[in-house]
């Protein structure tokens, strides 16, 4: 009998030992990576598996934080081709424009090995393709009312990709459409290309 006790008790003090430890690992995770997924009134510290619940919250704060893209003023706009930017890695600075009909972007090769082109069906309807060189400025006119997507060819992948609207965005729904099929091609960021169409 008092073997049974025993055992009961060192079963029990082997499953509080090992969900400390897994809390323990859980609470550093979500400290280190997920902060913002705290949200207030929820409970940070346990263990507790995603529930329905919790996910409108989440979902609504991330649409809370989303920054539509103001207009830019003046007729010319400059885009950097970088290694390294605020957005993260293989990225165009600034990724999300908003210009007017007729506006020049120069896309300026800060980092080397970048281009800028446009991407085929993500452009308006008989508006111009551009596909400028590796490691070269190149400047077009936006003439075509509608919202233009470019890639830099070698980083498509990571998901290098940039949204220009001009005027208005007539042809959102279609660019929205290709862009469900031109995210298979990325292998990193795959959620870049929608956040930046959120932007509009
Ligand atoms: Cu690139």
């Amino acid at each position: 009998m008092i073997n049974i006790l025993k055992l009961i008790i060192i079963f029990t003090a082997v499953i509080i030992f090992f969900n400390g430890k897994k809390y323990d690992d859980l609470v550093s995770s979500r400290i280190s990576i997920k902060v913002d997924v705290c949200l207030e009134g929820e409970d940070c510290g346990k263990f507790t598996p995603v529930t329905s619940s919790s996910q409108p919250l989440a979902a609504q704060a991330q649409t809370s934080t989303i920054q539509k893209v103001e207009l830019s003023q003046g007729p010319e706009h400059t885009v950097k081709m970088l290694n390294d930017g605020e957005g993260g890695q293989m990225i165009f600075e600034p990724a999300v424009l908003k210009v007017s009909v007729g506006d020049t972007i120069h896309f300026k090769s800060v980092d080397a090995a970048h281009n800028s082109a446009s991407i085929e069906g993500m452009i308006p309807e008989g508006a111009e393709t551009w596909a400028g060189q590796l490691s070269q400025d190149i400047s077009v006119v936006l003439n075509t009312e509608g919202v233009y997507v470019y890639q830099c060819d070698p980083h498509l992948v990571m998901a290098m990709v940039g949204v220009i609207q001009v005027g208005k965005a007539s042809n959102l729904d279609e660019i929205k459409q290709q862009a469900a099929s031109k995210k298979s091609s990325f292998m990193m960021n795959s959620d870049r290309l929608d956040k930046y169409l959120s932007q509009l």
